[in-house]
């Protein structure tokens, strides 16, 4: 049975891969951080008790920050396959906290490097490049594309991307890049553009929110679906020889576009709902992204098979079912009383999207057999459910 180990299991692509992986039979070892929260609700349908006599899914404590204990899980896991998807993944934030980024997202990958280096373990090692790189670099992208990084974030993963492809060349090690667009699922973190989009377009639909703030409608994303894109990151390591790959749809369209599609989708004029908060842009933005997976597409055999009219439809008909179940908890109804009496009382708003009183439970079922938002609000209406008092003014600061 191959062993795989994984940084940012617990992030979206995370769980993607170890569903993949599982489903191919391999034994998925996970690093996470401590955290005094839980952080695992995306893998918490798959985890499993390590008491059981032979679990395939293990976790494991450990930090892209702290070399020793890459060392140590490196050494005794012994991995055929590193996946390193670990890293302080918002652009936005990257500017506010630059050196931890460079810490993180560069510095992080140079560890795991040394780790495989010095410990001789005979592993095949994937980083989690990114098509933020490119920065303006004209579209289409490709792998022959120049690197033009625009944020401190995208300035790491060049570093990391490099030092990849260096200790492939000097030490022979079996390490690819893989150049991911934007990809995107119910699963997404809530601060992404996309995601925050759909769960606002649930809650507006839904009675619960009134407003979303939003910073540059005009960029435009090559956006596709994530778990598509994780079945292409293991086919990297699949191959005879090692090498870097885009993966990408071929199709960009811009947050405007987005907002079209997600509001359109539940017959909403997105125009009125949604405010520019200049908090939200960048010194420095990334214009225009499209890729181009011509080598992805003959030398993987990898093709997307989700567009990106589907993926905004399949985002909205989660966070709709998602919303209109947690506005029917008792507990939640609650913590919104709470929240909106608090907010009432305090100068200072608070910058949340979401306000939940339990840990989430991932239902894969959201995802793969949704219903349609319709059916989602026929099935509401008809069981009466309380609905949550209104939260105007949710934003978050990303
Ligand atoms: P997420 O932000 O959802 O997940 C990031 C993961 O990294 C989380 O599991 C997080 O753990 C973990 N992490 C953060 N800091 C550390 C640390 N110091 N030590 C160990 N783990 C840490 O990202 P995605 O799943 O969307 O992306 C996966 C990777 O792919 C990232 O490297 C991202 O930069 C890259 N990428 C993503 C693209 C996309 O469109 N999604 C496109 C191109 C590249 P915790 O849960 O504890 O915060
Ligand atoms: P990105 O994704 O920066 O491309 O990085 P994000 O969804 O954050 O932004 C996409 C575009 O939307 C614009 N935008 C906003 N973005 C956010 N987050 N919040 C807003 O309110 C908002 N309004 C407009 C942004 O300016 C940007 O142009 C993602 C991450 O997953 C990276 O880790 C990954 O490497 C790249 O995709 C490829």
């Amino acid at each position: 049975m191959k062993k795989a180990l994984i940084t940012g299991i617990t992030g979206q692509d995370g769980s993607y891969l170890t569903e993949f992986l599982l489903s191919k039979g391999y034994i998925v070892y996970g690093v996470i951080r401590r955290s005094s929260s839980f952080n695992t609700g995306r893998i918490d349908h798959i985890y499993q008790d390590p008491h059981d006599p032979s679990p395939r899914m293990r976790l494991i404590y450990g930090d892209l920050n702290d070399a020793s204990s890459l060392n140590k899980i490196i050494r005794t896991v012994e991995p055929d396959e590193i996946y390193n998807l670990g890293a302080q993944s918002h652009v936005r934030v990257s500017f506010d906290v630059p050196e931890y980024t460079a810490e993180i997202t560069g510095l992080g990958t140079v560890r795991l490097l040394e780790a495989i280096r010095e410990t001789g373990v005979q592993t095949r090692f994937y980083q989690a490049s990114s098509s933020e790189m490119y920065g303006n670099s004209p579209s289409p992208q490709s792998e022959h594309t120049p690197f033009q990084p625009r944020s401190p974030y995208a300035a790491a993963k060049v570093y990391a991307h490099w030092m990849t492809v260096n200790y492939r060349e000097g030490y022979g090690l079996f390490a690819c890049n893989g150049i991911l667009f934007n990809h995107e699922s119910p699963r997404r973190g809530e601060t992404f553009v996309s995601r925050k989009i759909t769960k606002a377009v649930a809650r507006i639909k839904l009675g619960q929110q009134e407003r979303l703030f939003l910073g540059n409608l005009d960029a435009k994303r090559d956006w596709g679906y994530a778990r598509d894109y994780m079945e292409a990151v293991w086919l990297m390591l699949q191959q005879d020889e090692p090498d870097d790959y885009v993966i990408a749809t071929g199709e960009t369209n811009s947050v405007r576009d987005f907002l079209g599609e997600a509001f359109g989708y539940v017959d909403l004029d997105w125009q009125k709902y949604v405010e520019i908060d200049p908090r939200y842009y960048r010194p420095t933005e990334v214009d225009v992204l499209l890729g181009d997976a011509s080598k992805a597409r003959q030398k993987l055999g990898w093709r997307p098979k989700v567009k990106f009219r589907d993926l905004v439809r399949m985002m909205v008909d989660a966070d709709l079912q998602a919303e209109s179940t947690r506005a029917s908890d008792p507990a939640v109804a609650r913590n919104h009383e709470l929240l909106g009496n608090l907010q009432a009382k305090s100068s200072c708003p608070v910058e949340r999207n979401t306000i939940s009183s339990k840990p989430k439970m991932w239902s894969a079922s959201t995802e793969m057999h949704s219903p349609t938002w319709s059916s989602i609000l026929r099935a509401k209406s008809a069981a009466s459910e309380p609905i949550a008092p209104t939260q105007a003014n949710f934003s978050t600061i990303t």
